[in-house]
């Protein structure tokens, strides 16, 4: 199993942009609540300790991991961000309905990020069981929550320095 030996909130901090001065937005699915909020909470956390401001963090809450895309969309059509973190959690069940959301999420980050060039952090959790989730949440794997922090914050940094530099470098005529 992928996870079977790796604490998800295991990260080298030496390496690690500083966030002061980064927006991020986080979109927080209410399914599966007391596992989402537990993201919620190590996101927050890990975003606040690399630097980022309470006041530069925008959070707004989904009924649904499947409507994560669309208020993530909504949330840079209304503020100007580094990243923007989707968290969630879908747990397998009697039918399909996790196939669907799963792929539905992935899907929809991966356009938003490469029309936008914005990244757009997929933070859902696709358990088998409720165990596997709670595992991820502060658990035994440690939080999912704060690996999505980690890739903002990185990826946020990847942002700044490529917008810097854009008129040097890659496609650009301009
Ligand atoms: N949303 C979640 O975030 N996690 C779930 O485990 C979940 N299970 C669902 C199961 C079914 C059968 C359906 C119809 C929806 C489920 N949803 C779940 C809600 C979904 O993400 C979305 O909010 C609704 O389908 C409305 O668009």
């Amino acid at each position: 199993m992928a996870s079977a030996l790796k604490n998800l909130s295991q990260y080298d901090e030496s390496t690690m942009p500083s966030a002061e001065g980064m927006r991020f937005g986080i979109v927080v699915a209410e399914w599966n609540a007391h596992i989402t909020h537990a993201l919620y909470e190590g996101c927050f956390e890990t975003l606040i300790k690399h630097g980022a401001v309470e006041a530069n963090i925008h959070t707004v809450q989904v009924p649904g991991s499947f409507e994560l895309p669309t208020a993530a969309k909504l949330l840079v059509s209304r503020y100007s961000l580094d990243a923007v973190i989707c968290l969630g959690c879908v747990i397998e069940g009697e039918t399909k309905h996790n196939e669907y959301i799963n792929n539905a999420v992935a899907v929809g980050l991966t356009n938003l990020g490469i029309v936008s060039g914005i990244p757009f952090i997929f933070g859902l959790l696709t358990p088998n069981n409720e165990e596997q989730a709670l595992d991820r949440a502060g658990g035994k794997h440690g939080n999912k929550g704060v690996e999505a922090a980690v890739t903002a914050i990185r990826m946020g940094g990847l942002k700044q320095e490529m917008s810097n530099v854009k008129s040097k470098i890659g496609y650009s005529q301009g």
